[in-house]
């Protein structure tokens, strides 16, 4: 450890906080990156953490004989609210494995053809609220409708609840005390940990209170679902799943409990990081018109007149999946992800590390390496994504969704999904970014582009 670079003004106890920002955890940790390289320790509170984002380095976390997921600091902080749920199950956690295989097929191709329509559908109410803001002159939130928009998607399609968010004229409170727990699960890694019952007593109350709303939202979800009698009552869905298949091999199935905490953790990773990547998206179109106007020509031919584009119309979509990678390389809404060693190795061939032993790979300067990604690696540039440059770079340098056993489950759910709507407003609409609007990006574990305002135009 003591060969690891840290920063250089270190205080007794607290560490190093010199500098360092509660606010912006990550983008901070940019900062220490490039400074110390492409395996660094930061300490806090007495606790030191290893952060890794070296390519090579990278790479060799990924090999799942000797590493796997570790569930700590974010991800740890939210098992009050999703418990053994898929995302926050410790690798040992018998439920992973079984909801992992139970709720895999609902992934498949013929489960994502199946949401298709669904997702057109809600993508259409988006486009009925940009219209009204089109014909009134009137910008649109980006990351607002994109939430509403992906929150209504994995709703209907997943669970067959509607949430109305399109209705509503403020966040639907299920968003609401997401973003509260999403926001307390950072806030608690930046604050020491024998403190934190007395810094923290009033936000805890406001944690517990958003944990219970959440619960009784999805509660209410599954009621409705047992008493229309089950028997697939959501054709198969993920709440069917969850509610009537028995696992395949040992016909065990998942507890009510499980199911809570499966139905919260499948209704925010389903929707939080795909609406920042969309966001993020729109973002670099409206500021790239060059690239919009490549995108929607790709849009026109391949869709023609299509009033409804069907499912396979999407992936035909190249070049408006680059520019999706692209935002995702610059803003993984996921900016980092954690890694245990599962035995006594060394990482690199350089860095001894003991069984159980972690460190946070820091996806958003991996994907900023210059070494890997050029002396430009801050430019957006979707031909990076074009097949030949893909095939030249070496494996795992673009990490967006993980790796490896517990890489994201819904990675094809979002890219159809964000391609979709991309497409969808791209032909439909002229994206003129506000003058005056700088990025500035929030941080709640996930990544989302703050206060961003377009002006759609109707397109003749
Ligand atoms: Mn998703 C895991 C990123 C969309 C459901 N997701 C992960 C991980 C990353 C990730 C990174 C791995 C985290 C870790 O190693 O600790 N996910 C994304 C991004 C998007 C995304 C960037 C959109 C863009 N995720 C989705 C969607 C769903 C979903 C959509 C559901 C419909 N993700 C999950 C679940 C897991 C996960 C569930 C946990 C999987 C497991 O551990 O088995």
């Amino acid at each position: 450890l003591h060969r690891i670079p840290h920063p250089p003004y270190r205080l007794p106890l607290l560490g190093d906080v010199l500098g360092a920002s509660r606010r912006t955890p990550v983008q901070d940790s940019l900062k220490y990156a490039r400074r110390l390289g492409p395996v660094f320790r930061r300490s806090a509170f007495g606790k030191e953490f290893v952060f890794t984002w070296g390519a090579g380095l990278v790479a060799d976390l990924a090999d799942e004989s000797r590493f796997a997921k570790h569930v700590g600091l974010g991800v740890a902080n939210l098992r009050p609210v999703a418990g053994d749920g898929l995302f926050t199950a410790y690798n040992h956690e018998p439920n992973w494995q079984l909801a992992h295989d139970v709720l895999a097929p609902g992934f498949s191709r013929e489960a994502m053809a199946g949401y298709h329509p669904m997702m057109l559908a809600v993508a259409e109410r988006l486009t009925e609220h940009w219209d009204r803001a089109a014909a009134g002159g009137r910008p649109v939130d980006v990351p607002g409708d994109m939430t509403k928009l992906t929150l209504e998607t994995i709703a209907r399609t997943g669970f067959g609840h509607d949430f109305g968010s399109f209705e509503r004229s403020r966040p639907h409170p299920f968003v609401t005390a997401m973003v509260g727990t999403l926001s307390h699960a950072q806030r608690l890694n930046s604050v020491p940990a024998p403190l934190s019952p007395l810094l923290l007593r009033r936000a805890g109350r406001r944690n517990a209170a958003d944990i219970a709303c959440l619960n009784r939202i999805v509660d209410e979800v599954v009621r409705v679902r047992r008493a229309e009698g089950g028997g697939g009552g959501g054709n198969g869905d993920l709440l069917d799943r969850m509610l009537e298949t028995a696992h395949p091999k040992t016909g065990e199935r998942l507890s009510a409990e499980n199911v809570r905490r499966q139905v919260i953790t499948f209704l925010v990773a389903g929707h939080e990081t795909t609406s920042g990547a969309l966001s993020f998206a729109l973002h670099y179109l409206s500021r790239h018109p060059d690239v919009a106007e490549r995108a929607r020509a790709e849009v026109d031919r391949v869709w023609g007149d299509a009033v409804a584009p069907g499912y396979e119309q999407v992936a035909k979509l190249r070049y408006v999946r680059r520019v999706l990678d692209e935002s995702l390389r610059l803003w993984p809404t996921a900016p980092a992800f954690a890694r245990e060693a599962t035995r006594d190795t060394v990482l690199g061939g350089e860095h001894p590390m003991r069984r159980g032993a972690w460190t946070l790979v820091l996806t958003l300067m991996l994907h900023r390496d210059p070494e890997v990604w050029g002396v430009d690696a801050e430019r957006f540039d979707p031909e990076r994504f074009e097949a030949g440059a893909v095939r030249a770079r070496p494996a795992h340098v673009f990490k967006p969704f993980g790796t490896g056993a517990r890489a994201c489950i819904g990675r094809q759910f979002a890219l159809h999904e964000a391609t979709l709507v991309l497409a969808l407003l791209l032909r439909r609409y002229e994206l003129r970014p506000d003058p005056g609007y700088r990025l500035r990006v929030t941080e709640r574990l996930t990544l989302m582009p703050e206060g961003l305002r377009l002006h759609p135009e109707r397109r003749g």
